[in-house]
């Protein structure tokens, strides 16, 4: 390894310096460029002439009124698609393609989905919103009517309480970033406050909670403390600028940024304002936190923090040793993520990663770092730390808190084994 390297090295096992990168004049293009052998991913102008390809010898395709992606980007997609029991609907979820995705957007037709009883068919001019229960006047509105009130955006992720709870098994899973994680996805959400409806509606100070309901065949309903609700619950009517989704809760779906997914109810249809939690089916049946020795916690709102490396990872494999830049994703339920760790040597050391903004409260941030890859077997892990101090925990760490037949809230840090043939693999360190 040259000098510089050398000196830009700041863990074991090839991590470098996180501004290794962002160097002015000279810096990757000369020191690193010319350490590592970068000028060996492009090939010298003589190897090849520019030649002038077929597609540019004709006009191209006319214009389409939605554009799809490219045709050579098939494996950028939500999946596995589950096999339906009834006929083509019914209940399963499609997981986001995590790995084949950069920044920190999940672009719409990607976004993964958890639907338990199928997508219904909701014609946006019959849909009622319904807020009533302990209120001075129970309300009724239109999405037409919703759309007259002021609006709010914010970039959040939503992610299910059951993502990653393959990772309490006593065998690593063999996976894809996207199967053992993919249950998670973040989009720029734009509605209407909760708090502004409920305003209008009055109040009563007796309510405490509310539950929302869905209106697909599963009804989905689960209760919220209302303090979630005055802080930051939105009526979310578009997704990344456009309409939500059919299949993310068209024409209208509660979110509660940082809390576990099940609670952002899609095709959202019923507030109700109560004295207490509804004990709905969803939050009895399913969702509660199984602890040690037989103890649960009903309710477990906010997902803590947590996050994977995407580059490489399983199936987005190393090529030959030399530089690579690992990239990756974090986020929290109860803030900003303020710094994020790699290891390329199973947790024995650590580095700090480049976080690429905007850093957003309960939204995904990117992080990435360089890495010079000697080509021995090496094993990649990503810890994020938010701004209340948390530290996502090792997996020995978490069953210690939780047992191992825990199913939900699983954030533990996760490993991925480099083979000396560049393979990437999920294992326990
Ligand atoms: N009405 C309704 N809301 C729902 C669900 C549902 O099946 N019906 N699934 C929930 C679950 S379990 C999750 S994880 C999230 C998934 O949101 P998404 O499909 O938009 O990713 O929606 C929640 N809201
Ligand atoms: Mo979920």
């Amino acid at each position: 390894m040259s000098k510089e390297l050398d000196a830009d090295q700041v863990a074991g096992n090839g991590l470098l310096d996180r501004r290794v990168f962002l160097r002015q004049g000279g810096g990757i293009i000369g020191a690193v460029g010319a350490a590592v052998g970068l000028a060996g991913y492009s090939r010298p102008v003589e190897a090849e002439t520019l030649v002038v390809p077929e597609w540019t010898k004709k006009p191209g395709a006319l214009f389409e009124p939605y554009t799809q992606p490219s045709k050579y980007e098939t494996k950028v997609a939500r999946g596995p698609i589950p096999p339906s029991p009834y006929n083509g609907i019914g209940p399963g979820s499609v997981r986001a393609p995590l790995q084949h995705l950069e920044g920190m957007i999940t672009p719409n037709g990607v976004h993964y989905e958890r639907s338990h009883n199928g997508v219904p068919d909701i014609d946006p001019a019959g849909h009622r919103l319904l807020i009533h229960g302990l209120v001075k006047k129970p309300l009724v509105f239109t999405l037409d009517a919703l759309s007259r009130y002021p609006m709010t955006s914010r970039i959040s992720f939503v992610e299910c309480a059951g993502n990653s709870g393959g990772m309490y098994a006593e065998k690593p899973a063999e996976g894809t970033a996207q199967s053992l994680h993919g249950l998670v996805s973040c989009a720029e959400w734009t509605g209407v406050p909760l708090a502004m409806l409920l305003e209008e509606a009055g109040v009563d100070p007796s309510a405490k909670w509310l539950v929302a309901e869905g209106a697909d065949a599963a009804a989905m309903s689960r209760s919220v403390p209302i303090e979630k609700v005055m802080d930051d619950a939105l009526v979310a009517l578009y997704q990344n600028g456009e309409r939500i989704r059919p299949a993310n809760g068209y024409p209208m779906r509660l979110l509660l940024p940082g809390w576990q997914g099940n609670m952002n109810v899609k095709w959202l249809r019923r507030i109700k304002l109560l004295r207490e939690p509804a004990q709905t089916k969803d939050e009895t049946s399913k969702y509660s936190l199984l602890l040690k020795e037989g103890k649960v916690a009903q309710f477990h709102f906010p997902l803590d923090a947590k996050s994977v490396i995407t580059k490489p990872s399983p199936g987005v494999n190393m090529t030959s040793p030399g530089l690579y830049e690992i990239s990756g994703i974090a986020w929290s339920g109860n803030g900003k993520i303020t710094k994020v760790e790699v290891s390329a040597d199973g947790g024995k050391s650590w580095a700090e990663a480049a976080l690429s903004g905007p850093v957003l409260s309960k939204a995904i941030t990117r992080f990435r770092l360089p890495w010079r890859w000697s080509g021995g077997p090496a094993v990649l892990q990503s810890r994020a730390i938010d701004e209340t101090g948390y530290v996502q925990p090792t997996r020995e760490k978490l069953i210690g808190l939780r047992g191992s037949r825990s199913q939900y809230h699983c954030n533990l840090i996760t490993s991925w084994g480099v083979a000396a043939n560049g393979e990437v693999k999920h294992v326990y360190a």
